[in-house]
């Protein structure tokens, strides 16, 4: 809304008001913008700088996972493989978490690893659990039941070992790559995510994707200036751009084979048209509006297993809901229809997945 069009919309309903507390009657409606903009804005960078700490540029800088044991077989290694020893915690409309229940679901790892999910308090600011877990209502408590005086963010995904109660990770980029490998306990072991003949190419993906696209969308959707919000749009948009056009001749990113770059792919894809479109403000195009990427995304949405780790609910009220300082209303959209998810993709044509 633009400040000429500013008109105090509650001012017939100022008219039971009592006569001294009509300021919105006494107040020309210039000051009033300037009041409530000035006070809004202020607001608005302490809350911003709660959620998404910032540059000098104004630009969001995510801050690092500080858990960081691998489960292995080497000697020494506290953290063995083993089937029911693990359990994974998750918020169902966090993209990071999310590939971790791809994966699993994958790999179908569902009987040898357990999944717990927390939700999102808006009051509390931070994940709370459905139900006790540990002795903890808060991941903020349990993350301080894991590190006692533990003052970082407590994020999700967390894979946590129920048989020394410790986390033993809490970065989605490497949890990932742990449960690919967890071949044993799998009911689909022969499928590899992340094959020593494609890693250098998945890492490359990698990279790219994390920085313009899967942090991307926050860096835009946190961005507290025009400058930083723009030059990060434009990163993003180039990015999707690099993929859509190398998705034309390569089924997914790295040939006929899925693998996890596809995964960290996705789970933003995933949202884009839903919520980082609107919300974040990465509206230049949507996915299902690209030649390559809408189909590829439909491709993946349809792989035995996949759909079911998509909760588009949680991702509309979790982001729209939660996210008060981008969106004070919380007013929840009711688009969009994902059904073109389940629509013929036809990446057959580009080749066969192996
Ligand atoms: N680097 C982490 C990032 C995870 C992350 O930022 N998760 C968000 C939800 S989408 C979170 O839990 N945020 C809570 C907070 O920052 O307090 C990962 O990939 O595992």
């Amino acid at each position: 809304m633009s400040e000429s069009t500013f008109s105090p919309a509650g001012e017939q309903n100022l008219t039971n008001i009592p006569s001294k507390r009509k300021l919105g009657k006494s107040l020309p409606p210039k000051v009033i913008i300037k009041l409530g903009k000035f006070i809004w804005t202020t607001l608005w960078h302490m809350m911003m700088s709660k959620i998404a700490p910032r540059n000098q540029s104004g630009e969001y800088i995510r801050p690092s996972s500080q858990f960081r044991n691998f489960i292995g077989t080497q000697e020494g290694n506290p953290y063995k493989p083993a089937a029911g020893r693990y359990n994974l915690i998750v918020g169902m409309s966090c993209p990071w978490a999310h590939r971790t229940l791809v994966v699993r679901s994958l790999k179908e790892l569902s009987e040898a690893i357990s999944v717990t999910i927390v939700s999102p308090s808006p009051l509390e600011g931070g994940w709370v659990f459905n139900q006790q877990y540990e002795g903890c209502r808060t991941l903020a408590e349990f993350y301080n039941l894991a590190e006692p005086g533990y003052t970082g963010r407590s994020t999700v995904p967390v894979l946590w070992d129920k048989q020394t109660r410790t986390i033993v990770n809490n970065e989605s980029a490497e949890i990932i790559v742990m449960l690919s490998e967890f071949n044993e306990f799998a009911k689909n072991p022969t499928l590899n995510l992340y094959p020593e003949e494609l890693k250098e190419k998945i890492d490359w993906w990698n990279e790219k994707i994390y920085n313009s696209v899967n942090n991307g969308v926050y860096r835009c959707g946190f961005a507290q200036t025009q400058e930083a919000y723009n030059q990060v749009c434009d990163e993003l948009f180039a990015t999707l751009d690099e993929i859509d056009a190398a998705l034309a001749t390569s089924r997914y990113l790295c040939g006929n084979t899925v693998t996890l770059a596809d995964v960290r792919l996705f789970t933003t894809l995933f949202r884009f048209d839903i919520a980082y479109h609107g919300l974040f403000k990465c509206n230049r195009r949507r996915i299902q509006d690209y030649h390559n990427l809408g189909p590829y995304l439909r491709d993946l949405y349809q792989i035995k297993g996949v759909a079911d780790t998509c909760d588009l609910e949680s991702v509309k009220k979790d982001y729209y809901g939660n996210l008060f300082p981008l969106n004070p209303g919380s007013i929840i959209p009711l688009g969009p229809d994902i059904t073109y998810l389940l629509e013929p993709h036809g990446r057959e044509r580009i080749g066969s997945r192996e």
